[in-house]
Order: structure tokens, then C-alpha cells, then sequence
């Protein structure tokens, strides 16, 4: 990671590439276990109707409790003030899927950028690594660094431990489980599983805590036997 940094202003398309709470839950993972703040951003928001937008805000209502989240159209340059706001007097990081619109987010914001873009693969679903260098870039009395996109994020190193202390909503609700270190998953009493049947942590965001967990381990036990 780039040293000193302030914010990592998480890029999520709306749509094409679709939304993907499992891909946010692993970025999120990755920006907690450096001790940055994330910001989250939702993108493409002009590719939705307002029936879909809407369902859209519900289901990422959630994350608010913890972030900043703004909705924006880099196309019909709705809410790009306010990110341009968030650049002041910091260094930020911009991260995303590739294709997710992060380079048309900063050309939507200083026009003089003109920082390549490509459209998505419509085959693939997804970008195609348009930016290939992680570059510094001074922007209304900030620097931001415009990064090379992802396809997937992987854990390779990460343990059990590191998941759960940096899932920070369902460590803040550790202490009120029964066993202390409890990893939420087979241990009765636990607040997170109760928290989950009464839905006030969504499920979905639950199913991606136990589907890293499970990489994690099975990719240990492949080392093992290897
Ligand atoms: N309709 C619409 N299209 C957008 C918007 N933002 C970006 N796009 C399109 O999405 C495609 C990908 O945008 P990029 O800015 O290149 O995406 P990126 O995140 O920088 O991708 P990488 O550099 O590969 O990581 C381009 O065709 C953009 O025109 C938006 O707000 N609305
Ligand atoms: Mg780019
Ligand atoms: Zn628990």
C-alpha cells in the first residue's frame, strides 16, 4: 500500500458491473486490516430506474452505521461534489473492481484529467484492467491515486483471527457473545447469529464472512497436504 494514506474511497458500480455486497465485504476486510478509512462509493447510478436504485439503497443501508456512503453518475455528474469535497487537504486512494468507473469518476470531477477509460467486457461482465499503474495524481487540494482495478481479492495470508477483528461490526458485538474469541460460526450464544436471525446484520454479509473463512482454512489444508 501507498504510505500515509487517509481514505480508501471504495468505487462500486451500480450496475455493469453489478453490485456485489461479497465484493465490498472483501474490500472492506483488506482497508480495516490496514487501519484506513473507508469510504464507500456507488457508481453508474444513471444505469438503474428509480425502482432498482431504491432497492439498491436498502440493501447497502447497512454499511452507513459504519461509512460514508454516497451514490453518483460520473455520466450525468450527479453528487461528484460531494467527492471532490472529500478530497481536501488528504491523500486518498481510489479501489474498486476493475470497470467499477474509477478513472471516469476522476475525469468527471477535473476534466483536464483526461485519464484513459474503456468500456466493460459485455462478455466477461466485467473491466478490462484500463489502468495498469497505480499513479498520484493532485486534485482539489488533495492527491489521489488512481489504482488498477481488480477482478478478485483473495486471502491467501490472512487468518481466522485477522476476518474476525476486522469485520468491525461483528467485533463490536464479540463481547456479548458467550465464549470470548468466539468466531461466530459453531459456538452457541453467539450475539452475531442471533443478531443475523433477527436481521438486523444482513445475511448476505454474514454468508461472505463464512465463505472467507472457509477459503481461508481450505487453502491452508491444501498446503498442508501438499
Ligand atoms: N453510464 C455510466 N457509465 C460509466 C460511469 N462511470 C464509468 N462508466 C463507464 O464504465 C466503463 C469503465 O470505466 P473506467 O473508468 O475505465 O473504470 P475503472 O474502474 O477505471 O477500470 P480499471 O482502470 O480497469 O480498473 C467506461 O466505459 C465508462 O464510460 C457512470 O457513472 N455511468
Ligand atoms: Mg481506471
Ligand atoms: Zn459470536
Amino acid at each position: 500500500m501507498i504510505c500515509n494514506v487517509d481514505q480508501v474511497i471504495l468505487i462500486n458500480s451500480a450496475k455493469e458491473p453489478d453490485f456485489s455486497p461479497n465484493l465490498l465485504d472483501r474490500f472492506l476486510l483488506l482497508i480495516e486490516y490496514n487501519q484506513v478509512l473507508p469510504v464507500i462509493v456507488i457508481t453508474k447510478i444513471d444505469l438503474l430506474t428509480d425502482e432498482e436504485l431504491k432497492t439498491l439503497k436498502n440493501k447497502v443501508k447497512y454499511y452507513e452505521q459504519y461509512y460514508d456512503v454516497y451514490y453518483v453518475s460520473s455520466k450525468t455528474k450527479e453528487n461528484v461534489t460531494a467527492i471532490k469535497e472529500l478530497f481536501n487537504d488528504k491523500i486518498s486512494v481510489f479501489s474498486g473492481q476493475t470497470g467499477a468507473g474509477k478513472s471516469s469518476l476522476l475525469n468527471a470531477i477535473d476534466k483536464d484529467l483526461n485519464i484513459k477509460t474503456q468500456e466493460i467486457s459485455k462478455a466477461l461482465g466485467r473491466g478490462k484492467h484500463t489502468t495498469r499503474h497505480t499513479e498520484l495524481i493532485r486534485i482539489f487540494n488533495g492527491y489521489v491515486a488512481d489504482t488498477p482495478g481488480f477482478s478478485k481479492l483473495e486471502f491467501v495470508d490472512f487468518d481466522k483471527d485477522i476476518v474476525r477483528e476486522n469485520f468491525v461490526d461483528f467485533f463490536e458485538h464479540s463481547h456479548e457473545c458467550k465464549y470470548r474469541g468466539c468466531s461466530h460460526i459453531n459456538e452457541p450464544g453467539c450475539k452475531v447469529k442471533e443478531l443475523v436471525e433477527k436481521k438486523e446484520i444482513p445475511r448476505f454479509r454474514y454468508q461472505n464472512y463464512l465463505q472467507i473463512i472457509e477459503e481461508i482454512e481450505s487453502t491452508k489444508k491444501k498446503y498442508r497436504s501438499d
